[in-house]
């Protein structure tokens, strides 16, 4: 971190300002230039808050110029992220897609998908329980009964299950759900963050509307900061002025992602489209742009579904889809899992 002094800034309150951070066990290296006073801060300053930096009277301007997320970051930690779901692995090379109903709504409805997408070559089992729904006049899930049925589709099928959590009062009802998904909604509810962190579970977790690519790092810190480090990021379409489509697919976040950070990266397209027939082209072009895997909605009656069942793809285009992503996603060097 830099911070740039005032011109004729009063010496004892730089003197003081100096101490102050000396004690938060940073140390300062000065300099002066003919128009500016500069302090470098060396040491750890992720704690160190920027608007606290700037409330000093003395201060001009600060900079950081490290990321303020450490556990997350690619340059601490440069190996990729491997995480494992079951027997499913996601990152380093591994790939997998994790598919289902957008929400579970019978027993046979969830069993009939589970079975079919595990045929076509999804590893993990996806289904809304708990639905974030932007009217509350929406079908909300089946909620607790709505998890009893993953489990009986996990049995049955032996496929680890991916479902949302909405809140922290609900943890108890998620301690054997082997991918707990954080939801868009809820990117930045830091309670909820700090609890997934503490419960050494893999976490999925769902990039904001219109978080920024720091922003959704910065939640993943969260979990990682609790112990946790069992984390994939997930990009599903961000809100911007097209409304051709439900959201914006924002295709820069995988290879930018990457970047920043060490954790598996897997894209959405089916709520980043809104439309089943873009699922395809956006799949393709995530498996291209380096995804580490991929989440698609498939609905056994995508016409009478409960909830997005225009984006839902029927079992037999999600048995098409995967006819090609697997071979794209083989040819990239990728294990497909
Ligand atoms: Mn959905």
């Amino acid at each position: 971190m830099i911070i740039i002094l005032k011109q004729n800034a009063p010496e004892q309150q730089v003197q003081a300002l100096c101490d102050e951070l000396k004690a938060r066990g940073l140390q300062i290296h000065a300099s002066t230039g003919s128009e500016a006073r500069i302090l470098g801060l060396v040491g750890d300053t992720k704690a160190i808050a920027e608007s606290w930096v700037r409330a000093n009277p003395v201060v001009e301007d600060v900079r950081r110029v490290t990321e303020p997320y450490k556990k997350a970051n690619r340059k601490f930690h440069p190996a990729d992220t491997v995480v494992q779901v079951g027997n499913t692995k996601i990152g380093g090379g591994n790939f997998a897609v994790i598919a289902g109903p957008c929400s579970v709504e019978s027993e046979e409805q969830v069993l009939t998908v589970a079975r079919a997408v595990q045929t076509a070559g999804a590893s993990l089992l996806r289904g809304g329980a708990f639905k974030p729904r932007t009217s509350p006049y929406s079908f909300q899930g089946m909620r607790a009964e709505g998890l009893e049925l993953l489990r009986a589709a996990r049995e049955k099928t032996g496929m680890p299950i991916v479902t949302e959590i909405m809140n922290t009062e609900h943890l108890p009802l998620f301690e054997d759900v082997d991918l707990i998904q954080v939801g868009a909604r809820n990117m930045q509810n830091f309670e909820l963050l700090r609890a997934v962190g503490r419960m050494k579970r893999p976490v999925l977790l769902k990039r904001g509307l219109s978080a920024t690519l720091e922003e959704l790092v910065m939640s993943a810190e969260y979990i990682m900061a609790e112990g946790n480090d069992q984390v994939i990021l997930c990009e599903r379409g961000i809100r911007t002025f097209e409304t051709s489509m439900r959201n914006t697919l924002d295709i820069s976040a995988v290879p930018m992602l990457k970047k920043m950070t060490h954790l598996p990266v897997v894209i959405d397209p089916s709520h980043a489209a809104g439309i089943a027939w873009m699922v395809e082209p956006l799949a393709k072009a995530a498996v291209a742009a380096g995804a580490d895997g991929l989440m698609i909605e498939v609905h056994n009656d995508p016409a009478r579904a409960l909830c997005d069942g225009a984006q839902s793809l029927t079992p037999d285009q999600f048995a098409a889809l995967m006819g090609q992503i697997a071979p794209l996603a083989g040819y990239l060097g990728k294990r497909v899992n």
